[in-house]
């Protein structure tokens, strides 16, 4: 277990690594501390062969309220380009292991991007998204209007962005924002059992499907179903297939090597 004042990170033995975020008194925003601490753990987890899936979360409570306003009071626009914020956000981007993220309570502004930023989002029945930076005279600044965009299409995300409207969870699945509502008691216990179940499967496997996926949604059709078709080749190679195809026929859970 890691600790730094604004993030816990565990690994556990199921290969399951977890990252809470912990600024509770500011309700989660994402301050350049907690953003760098997330790159930094973000880029250490894609290197560590000891994890398999990682789950994201901000608790109980809070998912994230957003970038840190305290850094927007007094900034020029010379200032902000120069912050290069977006270097933070691609070690996420970048991160080939599938992300899982636990969504408690308020998902709003950055914090509604970074849940975009997983692979899958668990949402407890207590949560709530949006996207509020036009109340601040502002926009979406690290992906809410285009990943919305590619996840709920173009009418639900304009009445998000352009209203900063907040969604419940319920409506949230409805509009295939999240992937599934749990009780919140059972948000971030849920989103832990998903990331054993990933990471007892093959890793290679796993992360091919992610990159697949992700990288198909903005390629034609007939790249991606090439670029699919390519992956599913390439798995022929591993040793984790045939060991998936031996253990069905011998009747026995595959015990996958990553090789
Ligand atoms: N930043 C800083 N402090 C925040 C905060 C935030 N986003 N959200 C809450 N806090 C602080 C409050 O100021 C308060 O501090 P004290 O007064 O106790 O010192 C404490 O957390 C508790 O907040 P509340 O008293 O307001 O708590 P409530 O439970 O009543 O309400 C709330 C929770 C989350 C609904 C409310 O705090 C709220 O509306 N917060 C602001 C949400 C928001 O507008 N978020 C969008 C921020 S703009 C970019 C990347 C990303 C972004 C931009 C650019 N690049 C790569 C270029 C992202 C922009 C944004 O996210």
């Amino acid at each position: 277990m890691e600790n730094n004042q604004v993030l816990k990170l565990t690994i556990q033995d199921n290969a399951v690594a977890i990252i809470e975020l912990q600024r509770p008194e500011a309700r989660n925003a994402l301050n350049l501390e907690l953003r760098q601490a997330l790159s930094t753990t973000f880029q250490e987890l894609s290197k560590n062969e000891n994890v398999r899936a990682i789950v994201l979360t901000g608790g109980e409570k809070v998912f994230a309220a957003g970038a840190d306003i305290k850094d927007f009071t007094t900034a020029t626009t010379s200032e902000m380009y120069l912050r290069h914020t977006e270097q933070y956000w691609q070690s996420i981007v970048d991160c080939p292991k599938p992300i899982i993220a636990a969504v408690n309570g308020y998902a709003l502004g950055g914090g509604c991007e970074l849940a975009m930023h997983a692979d899958i989002i668990i949402a407890g029945s207590n949560a709530k998204f949006g996207q509020p930076e036009v109340k601040l005279g502002l926009m979406p600044g690290a992906g809410g209007t285009q990943r919305l965009l590619r996840a709920i299409g173009k009418f639900q995300t304009m009445l998000m962005v352009l209203t900063g409207k907040m969604i419940e969870a319920a409506e949230a699945k409805q509009m295939g924002l999240v992937s599934e509502v749990v009780e919140s008691e059972q948000t971030i216990a849920h989103a832990l059992e998903i990331a054993a179940n990933i990471a007892a499967l093959s890793p290679i496997a796993v992360q091919q499907i992610k990159e697949v996926t992700n990288l198909g949604q903005d390629m034609s059709l007939q790249s991606a179903l090439t670029l699919e078709r390519k992956a599913f080749q390439l798995l022929f190679d591993t040793q984790d297939q045939k060991e998936g195809v031996n253990a069905f026929f011998e009747k026995r859970p595959a015990n996958y090597q990553g090789k």
